[in-house]
């Protein structure tokens, strides 16, 4: 199989694992990326079943909305059913890396709310330790200096992504060369830094569950 037919079996499977938890008032939280974007297309064939999404980033918002799904703002919303998002790196604990595609800092958000976080991938993102996949840091401009210095006291290499303004008007260090063996300490070790937006790492809250497409299907992980 294609590296794009295992994102779209987990696609389609994302849409049948999260059937059953909707009902005419569920707001599905929707993330951002190509696994994600197939999960949209998916979505769509179900779109009487639930009553809107929110999104993790303006991209997806307007593909949501081209299917013809309500597209909310998270601040009208009381509660998200599920979120269900792609990664760029998932450990056998679920703690991901994400941000590849800049938008962490809102997939960070909507995964906070909520309720159960389903993640997606096909196989290449699985790996035993995070740290192979630059992590993403976004950082509000004037402090992107003093946070790579920060960075690097971490033990980590980073590269100012070049060309990339977020949603939110920020920039993108990438951290390379970094094993990162306790993702929830490093997450929360910059986090502390100023001026530091967000961090890539998803492991305070990780995913709830995992569909992670294998050559021989589908592999639900807890
Ligand atoms: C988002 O999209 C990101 O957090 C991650 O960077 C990326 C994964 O992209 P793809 O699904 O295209 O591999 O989920």
């Amino acid at each position: 199989m294609t590296q794009d037919e295992l994102k779209k079996a987990v696609a389609k499977a994302a849409v049948d694992y999260i059937q059953p938890k909707l009902d005419n008032d569920s707001i599905v939280g929707v993330g951002t990326g190509s696994t994600a974007n197939f999960f949209i297309d998916y979505l769509a064939e179900i779109k009487g079943s639930f009553d809107g999404a929110v999104a993790s980033s303006e991209a997806s918002a307007e593909r949501l909305k081209a299917h013809g799904i309500p597209v909310y703002d998270l601040n009208s919303t009381d509660a998200l059913v599920v979120y269900v998002d792609g990664a760029d790196e998932t450990n056998p604990a679920l703690e991901l890396i994400k941000g590849g595609g800049a938008a962490l800092t809102r997939e960070k958000i909507v995964a906070a709310v909520a309720e159960e976080f389903i993640c997606i991938a096909d196989g290449s993102k699985w790996v035993e330790t995070l740290g192979n996949f630059p992590l993403p840091v976004e950082v509000i401009p004037m402090a992107r200096s003093h946070v790579a210095r920060e960075l690097v006291k971490l033990g980590g290499d980073p590269v100012y992504r070049e060309n990339c303004i977020t949603d939110n008007g920020n920039v993108i260090l990438d951290v390379h060369n970094m094993a990162i063996t306790n993702p929830v300490e490093m997450e929360t070790a910059i986090n502390q830094i100023v001026g530091v937006v967000t961090n890539g790492l998803f492991a305070c809250r990780p995913a709830d569950v995992l569909l992670i497409g294998r050559e021989d299907g589908v592999e639900t992980v807890r």
